[in-house]
């Protein structure tokens, strides 16, 4: 059963407003129908051809609106069934300052994690993880590709490539790769991180259950040995609708 019409908008909500695409009202509308309440989680919205002759407006204005909450994810379509409002993502807060693992930061948070391995193995190393973890030609990298789910959300994808010097088996790594390097005597220390603004693609999207051009952080950590030496280089990226890293900046004392 979809919701009623008059639940969500009023042939008058469009016109009133600021001036502006009639799509883009409609879509202030309907998200305002979910932040407020009126369209709670698993909701379904009334038929596209229901909702264009009610707001007396374009079946092509009625797509564009919700084509644009698919996308931020406030909706989901699911074929052959209709358009139903999206379970709400609660945002994980993640500081910039501390080196945690991915099980600490969850479990910190009574969250339970699972991964879902894309990629183990022992590998030859490519130019780019030569580079990165100064290695020779002829030695061995670790690769460690991990869909990252907490209480069944999929949070991130992390390709991690530690040297085989440092974990000579990657079946070793059943839940927490810091935990298996804690183990043989190697967790980092220290890690520089670099974050950019991605827009999701396919394969990446799908694993992640979020619809493509979607927002997303792209993450690169190289983290190190108190030694100095380089022990993990990672490429993730995380849903943008999912995190907010969060860093403390303090006034320089010089
Ligand atoms: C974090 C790290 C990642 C590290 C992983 C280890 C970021 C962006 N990435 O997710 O570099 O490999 O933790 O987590 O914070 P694990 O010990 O749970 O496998």
């Amino acid at each position: 059963m979809s919701t009623p019409l008059a639940a969500i908008l009023t042939p008058e909500s469009l016109q009133s407003g600021v001036p502006g695409p009639l799509y883009l009202k409609l879509r202030q509308t309907l998200e305002e129908a979910i932040t407020s309440g009126k369209l709670n989680y698993g909701d379904a919205l009334p038929a596209e051809r229901d909702l264009a002759d009610h707001a007396n407006v374009s079946r092509v204005t009625v797509r564009k609106a919700v084509d644009d909450l698919v996308k931020d994810g406030l909706l989901v379509r699911r074929h052959g069934s209709g358009t139903f409002v999206a379970k709400p993502v609660a945002k994980v807060q993640q500081s910039l300052s501390r080196l945690t693992s991915f099980t600490e930061d969850m479990a910190r948070r009574g969250l339970n994690t699972r991964a879902e391995w894309i990629d183990r193995g022992l590998f030859h190393p490519s130019p780019d993880e030569m580079m990165m973890l100064g290695l020779p030609a002829d030695a061995l990298v670790a690769r460690l590709g991990r869909l990252r789910v907490a209480d069944d959300m999929p949070l991130a994808i992390e390709r991690a490539c530690i040297s085989a010097e440092f974990l000579p088996d990657p079946l070793q790594v059943q839940g927490s790769l810091y935990a298996a390097l804690e183990k043989r005597g190697c967790r980092p220390v220290r890690a520089v991180q670099r974050i950019s603004a991605y827009n999701m693609k396919d394969p990446d999207a799908s694993m992640l259950g979020v619809p493509p051009g979607s927002a997303g952080l792209s993450i690169e950590r190289i983290s190190y040995l108190r030694t100095g030496r380089v022990v993990e280089f990672t490429r993730s990226i995380y849903r943008g609708d999912a995190y907010d890293f969060v860093a403390e900046l303090t006034l320089s004392e010089t």
